[in-house]
């Protein structure tokens, strides 16, 4: 078995994992360029240069991602740049005899309108929610790009399904960053200046969230265990109402203040239930780290490194 490479390795994901791997960041090149995409794997693949090491399994993480506010002002971008990405990434590691490559998607790909809760054979069952239907859209593609490498070429490929990810090394911008984030990084700035804290929306969206730590792990156990075409949702299955993360974060972080709900910004999807089924029927001891306990290490994370974090 060869070296493991991973795009997007200064990411959320990506940065979780702590194996011996190859890890490209958006500094070695731009995936997004067909030739540069290809550049990089070949050599990293290039058995004769690079003998036992020579890469032949892949954990693409690499990425535009975005919270609701994102999503929302850039859907060209997160249109584009998606699905240039994955196109490129997974073309490459064709032509370059990888054998195993895990693609990651986002439980905001399902349909809008669809019965509850989300399973894996839904993705394609209708529209995605219109805030986020651009990247949706980008992202159901590098499913049906792995599915069509897997009949023409017999390519073990797959991709798997997080729910709203968070924890350490993510991307604290307040306006179009994710939910977690965002609060994080507008609680402290309110505990500091003694302001309000404005949350967006009426906080009664439910969501599903997932540690960037057990997302990692689970992403290698799918690297080397899970061979179906289907994708695999990675979700603890358990919801939270956005007002319920709003007073963990306030109570981690001990805030006093006047917590602020700003109607005006848009709640974005009610609620994406996904059925954890088919996880659990592989790994029913696995250990979801629990949702307080990664509160607090990504709080902890925030207040060591800030101002040096990504925003
Ligand atoms: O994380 P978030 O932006 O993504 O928002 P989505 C989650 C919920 O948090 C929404 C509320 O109901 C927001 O209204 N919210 C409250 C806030 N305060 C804030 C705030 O200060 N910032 C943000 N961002 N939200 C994304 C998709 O949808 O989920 C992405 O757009 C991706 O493509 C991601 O799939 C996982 O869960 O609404």
């Amino acid at each position: 078995m060869g070296r493991l490479l991973v795009t997007g390795a200064n990411g959320l994901v990506g940065s979780q994992f702590k194996e011996d791997l190859i890890a490209i960041t958006s500094k070695v090149g731009d995936l997004r360029d067909k030739k540069t995409a290809d550049s990089i794997i070949a050599f990293y693949t290039d058995k004769d240069r690079q003998k036992e090491y020579a890469v032949d399994r892949i954990i693409h993480c690499a990425a535009k991602v975005g919270g609701v506010g994102g999503n929302m002002k850039y859907k060209g971008e997160f249109f584009y740049d998606n699905i240039m990405i994955n196109t490129n990434v997974i073309e490459s590691a064709r032509q370059h005899g990888v054998k195993k490559l895990v693609a990651f998607l986002s439980t905001c790909v399902f349909p809008d309108n669809v019965e509850y809760p989300l399973t894996e054979s839904k993705i394609h069952l209708g529209p995605p929610h219109p805030s986020n239907d651009a990247y949706a859209y980008a992202k159901r593609m590098a499913e049906i790009q792995i599915r069509a490498y897997r009949e023409q070429y017999g390519l073990n490929y797959t991709s798997v399904i997080p729910t709203n990810i968070y924890g350490p090394n993510d991307n604290f911008n307040i306006e179009n960053g994710h939910v977690i984030p965002s609060l994080i990084h507008k609680c402290y700035l309110a505990r500091e200046n003694n302001t309000d804290l404005t949350i967006w929306g009426s906080g009664k969206p439910l969501r599903e969230f997932i540690y960037s730590k057990d997302v990692a792990d689970l992403a290698l156990w799918v690297l080397d265990n899970y061979d179906e075409s289907e994708p695999i949702i990675l979700s603890t299955s358990e919801e939270i109402s956005i007002k319920d993360v709003v007073d963990i974060i306030v109570k981690t972080m001990n805030f006093k203040g006047n917590v602020i709900f700003d109607n005006t910004k848009p709640d974005g999807q009610f609620r994406k239930p996904s059925d954890n089924s088919k996880l659990m029927g592989y790994l029913p001891d696995f250990k979801f780290t629990p949702f307080e306990v990664g509160i607090k290490e990504t709080v902890e994370w925030f207040e060591k490194n800030y101002p040096n974090i990504k925003q």
